[in-house]
């Protein structure tokens, strides 16, 4: 079996890496990925860059360039619903893109004929978090992820994006990665550690947090890999 674990930046793959300490070191379309034995399974390991062409590249690559069975993302995100405070973590239960809008048609937001507004994340995985969540004694919010290519830091904005989409946080790349993956058939699970409230002092409280709540994130998800291990 190969497992992937993607992240968008390099802050956010740069704790996983430390913890496997050796890998092989590949380059493919513009990325690097890392490839490990970890426990008897193969891992393949990349940040993608920003937004949600990037993600997409990597995403499928990494299922059909490097045969992952399985894909996990772990990053940071802005919070939406005011539970999530910084550090804070979510699990996606479902994911949509909040900056698709053929509405101009009578489309709702989020949707293009054969798609549709919400991908859901494969149940199993999501299952095991809620194991990973009890054993480390860490509360983890299931909840709705919406995605688009803008860093959001207004509030008008992501209030709207609150109430189109149900979502309770926001990011760049969790949307599209859903898609690829949902399209191959993919099982996969997306991981955010909440990092600013996508509000005026995002950029500020982004750049404070991005480092600790990408540990939190990864923390989490290398226990998930240790479950799905065993
Ligand atoms: C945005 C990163 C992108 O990969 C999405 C972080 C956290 N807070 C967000 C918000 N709106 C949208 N997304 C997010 N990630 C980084 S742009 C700054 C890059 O700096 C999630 C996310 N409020 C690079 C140095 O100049």
């Amino acid at each position: 079996m190969t497992l992937a674990i993607m992240g968008a930046m390099p802050e956010e793959i740069a704790p996983i890496l430390e913890k496997l300490g050796e890998y092989k070191t590949t380059k493919y379309a513009g990325n690097t990925y890392y490839e490990a034995n970890y426990k008897g399974i193969q891992l393949v390991i990349a940040y993608s860059k920003i937004g949600k062409v990037f993600s997409t590249l990597t995403a499928t690559t990494m299922c059909e360039h490097f045969g992952a069975t399985k894909l996990l993302f772990s990053g940071v995100a802005g919070a939406i619903s005011p539970k999530l405070k910084v550090g804070d973590l979510i699990v996606a239960t479902k994911l949509a893109q909040h900056d698709l809008d053929i509405t101009a048609f009578g489309h709702p937001f989020g949707y293009v004929p054969e798609g549709s507004i919400y991908v859901e994340a494969d149940k199993e995985l999501l299952a095991l978090s809620k194991e990973v969540a009890l054993e480390m004694g860490k509360s983890v919010q299931e909840g709705i992820i919406a995605t688009g290519d803008q860093f959001v830091a207004d509030e008008e904005r992501k209030n709207w994006i609150g109430e189109i989409f149900h979502a309770d946080a926001l990011e760049m790349e969790g949307a599209s990665v859903a898609v690829v993956c949902d399209a191959l058939h993919v099982p996969f699970f997306i991981l955010r550690a909440i990092s600013d409230a996508a509000d005026m002092d995002a950029s500020f409280s982004f750049d404070e947090f991005l480092e600790t709540s990408a540990v939190e994130s990864a923390e989490f998800v290398m226990k998930m890999v240790d479950k799905i291990v065993r």
